[in-house]
């Protein structure tokens, strides 16, 4: 029998109502307990919570009873006044009536565990409550109504049927029925293969979603760079001055730009140096560029104002003059940042580079996590090999396909390939 646990639901620190859980066997003998009586399933009722002849609260409960709860098990929630004293109180009640502290995850993975929620559904629980802007929150809504589930459970079972097809194919390898069994085997894996191609090669759109996209803004020493940083932040993230070469690390900033999470990063001039400490800053400029978006800021009033940047620069998603207070104009995106000018117009750009590379995929559900992605370049590996395998030898191509089964399941947690195989020879009719 598994154990019992209890955990704040609400944040910590004082509020006018905290919400304790608690899920596990030992539930309901608490509930009765505390209120006196069980309440009916899924309604709020009022209680004067007692215990040891004291009272602790008088709380909303709500009693959800095994197996139509988030955990699958027994759950109360007990709905109280959010004060510290109320809440040890319920914590030494619940603890001496035998429950313990659950530990972090521990509700959603008893959920995992009782198939209420595929382990993308678990995750997105966590990505809701880490959400900071609208177009996370949507993802991740979409991800825990089971959108990327529904996905890799669709390519599993396709998958799973076509191991049936090679399976088959192995035992009536001698009477021309296998070879057709084989050739629908492969065709399955052909046809798998182009869809997961499709779904990684989104230059990681749900990724950079969930974990905010990267910009990095390169240039030459004095450009203006940390004070455009510290503009787009609105705060002194970065230190500007006048001396060329000041800034030396990468030095990050997270902003909200329309409804994306963007995480700017200031990095040092890019110039030829002999001054090591600089030589690596420039290093690492050029390393975080890799991989995200890059703005390349210019000052418009040098008189060469690529002095000094390798030939092998990266191509930027955006290329801006600054210093357009002094007067020599350029063609382009022209911005100041010493009066705003062209600040806001900039922004804006932004914002619709940024949206047009996180909603490039349009509605199909996108990829949030590295995780998934490695269990799914697993699968097109194996999906790759078996496609090798000679009509001879269907057993290649099937041990393939049960490996590619076996990643893919890995990413809703749904291992269990046999008992599905079972499952599907039933309705096979071949040699019945
Ligand atoms: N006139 C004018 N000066 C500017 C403008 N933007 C920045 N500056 C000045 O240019 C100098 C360099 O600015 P920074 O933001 O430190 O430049 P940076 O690109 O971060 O420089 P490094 O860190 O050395 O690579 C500072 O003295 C700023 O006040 C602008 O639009 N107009
Ligand atoms: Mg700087």
């Amino acid at each position: 029998m598994p154990d019992s646990i209890f955990a704040l639901a609400s944040a910590p620190g004082r509020a006018g109502v905290a919400v304790v859980r608690a899920s596990g066997p030992q539930v309901r003998d608490a509930v009765a307990a505390l209120a006196g009586d069980v309440p009916p399933p899924r309604r709020a009722v009022l209680r004067r919570l007692v215990f040891a002849g004291a009272e602790l609260d008088r709380a909303l409960l709500l009693w959800f009873p095994a197996p139509r709860s988030f955990t699958g098990e027994d759950v109360a929630e007990f709905h109280i006044h959010g004060g510290r004293a109320i809440r040890e109180a319920l914590f030494a009640a619940l603890l001496s009536l035998g429950l313990r502290p659950a530990r972090p995850g521990e509700f959603s993975r008893r959920a995992v565990e009782n198939g209420r929620l595929d382990l993308t559904q678990a995750e997105a629980i966590a990505d809701l409550v880490e959400a900071e802007t609208p177009a996370q929150l949507r993802q991740a809504l979409r991800q825990h109504d089971g959108a990327l589930a529904d996905l890799y459970e669709g390519w599993r079972a396709a998958l799973i049927v076509a191991l049936g097809r090679a399976e088959a194919a192995i035992d009536f390898s001698d009477d021309g029925v296998g070879d057709a069994e084989f050739a629908a085997a492969r065709l399955a894996a052909v046809h798998i293969i182009k869809q997961i191609q499709i779904h990684m090669d989104d230059s990681g759109r749900g990724e950079a979603l969930r974990e905010g996209l990267r910009l990095t803004i390169l240039g030459p020493p004095n450009a203006g760079k940390s004070s455009l940083v510290n503009a787009l932040a609105r705060r002194d993230v970065a230190i500007v001055s006048d001396i060329p070469g000041t800034t030396r690390d990468v030095v990050e900033a997270r902003l909200n730009l329309g409804g994306y999470l963007l995480t700017v990063a200031d990095t040092a001039g890019v110039r030829r140096t002999q001054d090591a400490i600089e030589a690596e800053g420039v290093r690492r400029a050029l390393a975080h560029a890799a991989g995200g978006m890059t703005l390349l800021l210019l000052d418009g009033s040098a008189a060469n104002p690529r002095a000094g940047l390798p030939a092998d620069l990266p191509q930027p998603d955006l290329t801006v003059w600054n210093k357009s207070d002094l007067g020599r104009a350029r063609e382009g995106i022209s911005i100041s940042l010493k009066t705003g000018e062209g600040l806001s117009m900039l922004q804006f750009l932004l914002q619709q580079k940024v949206q047009q590379k996180l909603e490039a995929g349009g509605d199909a559900p996108a990829l949030t996590r590295p995780r998934h992605r490695h269990a799914l370049a697993e699968a097109l590996a194996a999906l790759e090999h078996g496609l090798a395998a000679p009509a001879a030898h269907p057993e290649l191509l099937a041990e393939d396909l049960r490996l590619a089964v076996r990643a893919i399941g890995r990413i809703t947690g749904r291992v269990d390939v046999e008992e599905l195989l079972d499952f599907v020879f039933r309705d096979f009719c071949i040699g019945k």
